[in-house]
């Protein structure tokens, strides 16, 4: 028996209710097929926050290094400021288990109507820098009450952190088409990002093997409703990846289908995998949210963990799930979050999983 133990942290809003429709296609999955799945659930999150003034325990870190992934929902609450929630959970983790790597995989589902006119066929992944980058703590205000007010943030890019991402996002590319994007700006921030383009080129020439095409993010931003089909692989810093998954997720006609993964390539830490989504407070709380984003990054920790069949097995069976238009209103559907899960159970068993 393959045993992992999985550290859970459903968080806030609709994340409470994702989580553990995912987990019972999780534990269907591997249930007989020789891996046992043990969910280390921890109530952190906003609720948390109000009752003890911080979004996780001082050794939370130190807990969930013993185990083998993080599994998250969702953090964000509307009563709780945005900087206490991000700041106080979901980044630390990513830096104290230094996930370098945001894996953004967005496709197209036949049967799921495009926000694009033309329905066109989105197969990419996105790969973002997720450790440094715009993400960062360096900065202040100065002159508060007068006004001569200001804020300041310093973005920080290392050569190591830019030519780590660049050689991932190489890899990726290479085992697929072969084409990389890189998303820039080196006509408006003139320090960083001509930075960046060095460093891709750099490592992506180095490496072989891949056609490197530097976009502005504001073209590629155009490119990506216009001509999604255009694009592959690419590689984005950690604040331009975040908005264009958001973007191409929404193209495809749900942010609740994309999922990501946090990875430590290394494996020296684990890793964390998560919907691309948030809370959600505005449809919190009714049952309805898509559970597909969830199940997906499900899909993908059990591949991070060795089981490439059975992440392989709960991808046929919710893509057969939402192609046979069987989803949440989010897809047009009227199928509650629990109902899709029972559907991606059944699919597993008609495919005698
Ligand atoms: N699924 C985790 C979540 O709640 N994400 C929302 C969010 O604000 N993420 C910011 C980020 O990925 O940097």
């Amino acid at each position: 028996m393959d045993a992992h133990v999985i550290s859970v942290l459903a968080g806030d809003g609709i994340g409470i209710e994702v989580m553990p429709v995912a987990m019972e296609v999780l534990d269907a999955a591997t249930r007989d097929r020789g891996v046992r799945l043990e969910w280390r659930e921890q109530p952190w999150g906003s609720d948390y926050f109000r009752r003890r003034g911080r979004m996780m325990p001082t050794d939370a870190i130190e807990t969930m290094a013993g185990t083998d992934a993080v599994f998250l929902g969702a953090v964000g609450h509307p009563e709780v400021s945005d900087v206490e929630t991000l700041w106080g959970m979901l980044i630390p983790i990513r830096r104290e288990f230094d996930q370098y790597i945001n894996l953004r995989p967005v496709r197209s589902f036949s049967g799921v109507r495009s926000s694009l006119a033309g329905s066109p066929d989105i197969d990419v992944v996105i790969v973002r820098e997720n450790v440094e980058g715009e993400y960062s703590a360096v900065g202040g205000r100065s002159g508060q009450g007068s006004p001569f007010e200001a804020a300041y943030q310093q973005s920080v890019f290392t050569r190591r952190g830019v030519e780590r991402v660049a050689a991932y996002a190489a890899d990726v590319a290479r085992a697929r088409s072969g084409r990389l994007v890189s998303a820039t700006k080196s006509n408006g921030i003139i320090h960083t990002m001509p930075f960046w383009d060095e460093v891709v080129a750099e490592v992506v020439g180095r490496g072989g093997g891949v056609a490197l095409e530097p976009v502005l993010i504001d073209a590629l931003a155009a490119r990506a409703v216009r001509a999604p089909q255009t694009l592959d692989v690419i590689v984005a810093s950690n604040l331009f990846g975040d908005i264009l998954s958001d973007l191409l997720a929404g193209a495809v006609g749900s942010i609740g289908i994309a999922p990501s993964a946090n990875l430590n390539p290394e494996r020296r830490c684990p890793s964390m995998f998560e919907p691309v989504h948030g809370s959600a407070p505005d449809i919190a709380g009714r049952g309805i949210a898509n559970p597909i984003g969830q199940i997906w990054a499900g899909a993908m920790m059990l591949r991070h963990l060795g089981h490439e069949e059975i992440a392989g097995s709960i991808e046929t069976a919710f893509t057969a799930v939402v192609e046979r238009g069987a989803v949440t209103p989010d897809l047009g559907g009227e199928l509650t979050t629990a109902e899709v899960g029972a559907a991606v159970v059944a699919e597993l068993s008609a495919r005698g999983v």
